[in-house]
């Protein structure tokens, strides 16, 4: 594959070091500390636009540090961890970001989650503290921990109080626990450490050569790495600013592209479908970088989005446990159907069968105490240079490019939202007039894929709104069946095990 160096320019101080093997990505610490320099040195910079109003970085900084003190006066301690299930806000960033300067280990959570999803994760976590934004949430948290927990609104209404010292977390220590299945089916927390944050985000932000003039139109959810460590970490460590939206809609991107001086967006393939479907994506003409990522974007819908941008959309891969792996340049050929190659500091290797394994600074160290996944999850290759993360997809290299074609895992990516499918089979299996069941992704111009569930009926077979209703506390919406078949039988091996991929 082509070297990491084909990212940057000439004189970026990562390739003028003359640096033999992987660059240094980690030489500032931590994000944290990058973030209060940046605000330090100009504090009336714009950083934050949230209905029509502008956040400067000094009024964020402030609203970060009040947020420190409020989580520390609640009596919370580096290390504990906060479950933060919201929607996009300058708030719940503040939030958030208020927890990390206080040394708290946040764990995103879709908000979208029913009981059982947000309920497992605060378990799992064994969350000191969450900030959720129903009552209905907050009560789910209360109900599922045993001792006392600190439960509040993304404006964080708790007393103030002194934030004492900022900002003192290590490189080493966690960040953010990401839920996330891996290769297998049981959600677990992906442990990254400050280290890994600040190594993935400069990575991006030189290779797309993010700056204090870049104005980024944010769609995209905070709680899932593309729009928090992308989109917003990013932002923050360039110096420049974004307008937040609190979701995406193709008509409400459009305009703000064309009413600010916006010069990127970051996007999944389904909102370049809208973007397209609704003859809005000429409107990102005079944007200078538009980037999709978190599932495949087809090279039709690549070569659409393109030609009415008038430049080619940068399509990159990435995931949870390691952040951005590759991605097509910011300078030189952006070919469809690729997704580049390794960003600076990763790594990339192909096994014989194809699968990819990645490995650099980026890449976390395991989950939050998993021993028996984490053996699984990591391979050594004996070259001497470390263990590599086993990510389950699989690819090959088209001249230097890295060309992703399907996955080992089992896993089904909806609107560039990962679906598992034993975690819905195990719901829709207790659902009346089910005998068995089977769940796969349909192609979807629309999604990629389509969660389809394949009924072998006990009795009159249930229809698509029946199992939708009965997973209704049990997944979030975006896990429930779109689809339905009605089967005679499942497929299966000589084991009995169940073969997906003879369905359809
Ligand atoms: C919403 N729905 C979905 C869905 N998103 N169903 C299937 N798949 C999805 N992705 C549900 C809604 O709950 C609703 O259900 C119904 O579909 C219609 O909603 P909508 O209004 O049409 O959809 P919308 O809310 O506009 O959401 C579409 C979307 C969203 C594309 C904007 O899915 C989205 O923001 N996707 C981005 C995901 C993301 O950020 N992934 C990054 C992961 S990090 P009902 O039942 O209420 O009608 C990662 C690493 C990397 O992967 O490489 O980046
Ligand atoms: P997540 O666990 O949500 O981080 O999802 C990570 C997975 O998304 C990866 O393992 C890939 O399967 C998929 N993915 C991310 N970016 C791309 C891309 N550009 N093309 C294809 N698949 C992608």
């Amino acid at each position: 594959m082509r070297p990491w160096r084909d990212h940057l320019e000439a004189d970026d101080p990562l390739v003028a070091d003359g640096r033999v093997g992987a660059p240094d990505l980690v030489a500032a610490g931590t994000l944290l500390r990058r973030w209060a320099d940046r605000w330090g040195d100009d504090p009336t910079a714009r950083l934050w636009k949230e209905g029509g109003r502008w956040w400067t970085a000094g009024e964020f900084e402030a609203t970060t540090r009040r947020a420190a003190g409020r989580w520390r006066t609640a009596g919370l301690e580096p290390g504990q961890r906060v479950v933060w299930s919201t929607g996009s806000s300058v708030a719940a960033l503040a939030a958030h970001v208020g927890a990390l300067r206080a040394g708290l280990v946040v764990v995103p959570a879709n908000p979208a989650y029913s009981e059982r999803e947000l309920a497992h994760i605060v378990t799992d976590v064994r969350a000191s503290a969450a900030v959720v934004g129903r009552p209905d949430q907050a009560q789910w948290v209360r109900d599922a921990t045993p001792g006392p927990v600190v439960v509040c609104g993304p404006d964080l209404d708790l007393p103030d109080g002194d934030p004492g010292v900022l900002d003192a977390a290590g490189p080493d220590d966690p960040a953010l626990i990401c839920f996330t299945s891996g290769t297998t089916g049981a959600p677990k927390g992906a442990v990254l450490r400050h280290r890994n944050l600040l190594a993935g985000v400069e990575s991006v932000t030189r290779a797309w050569r993010m700056s204090p003039d870049d104005l980024l139109v944010h769609s995209l959810p905070v709680f899932h790495a593309h729009g928090l460590v992308v989109g917003a970490y990013g932002t923050m460590t360039a110096g420049g600013s974004a307008v937040l939206l609190p979701a995406f809609d193709p008509d409400a991107v459009a305009d703000t592209v064309r009413a600010e001086a916006a010069t990127l967006f970051f996007g999944v393939p389904t909102m370049y479908h809208r973007l397209v479907a609704g003859g809005r994506a000429p409107d990102l003409a005079r944007l200078r970088l538009c980037v999709s990522g978190s599932a495949p974007l087809p090279v039709e819908l690549h070569t659409a989005v393109s030609a009415a941008v008038g430049s080619p959309v940068l399509e990159r891969y990435g995931m949870t446990e390691t952040l951005m792996n590759t991605s097509n340049p910011y300078d030189g050929a952006r070919r469809a159907g690729t997704v580049g190659f390794p960003l600076p500091g990763v790594e990339v290797t192909l096994t014989q069968g194809g699968e990819v394994l990645v490995r650099g600074p980026n890449v976390f160290d395991g989950y939050f105490e998993r021993d028996a996944a984490n053996a699984d999850a990591f391979s050594d290759l004996g070259d001497g240079g470390g263990q590599w993360f086993v990510t389950g997809d699989l690819g090959a290299d088209e001249d230097g490019y890295l060309v992703l074609r399907g996955r080992s895992k089992e896993l089904i990516i909806s609107g560039g939202f990962n679906v598992y499918p034993t975690e819905v089979e195990d719901v829709l299996a207790r659902c009346p007039g089910v005998a068995e069941v089977a769940v796969t992704g349909t192609p979807s111009d629309e999604w990629g894929e389509e969660v389809t569930a394949w009924v072998v009926p006990d009795g009159t077979p249930p229809t698509l709104d029946e199992l939708r209703a009965h997973c209704a506390g049990a997944l979030a919406p975006f896990k429930q069946p779109r689809l339905v078949r009605v089967v005679d039988a499942l497929p299966r091996n000589a084991l009995g095990k169940v073969v997906r991929s003879r369905l359809g």
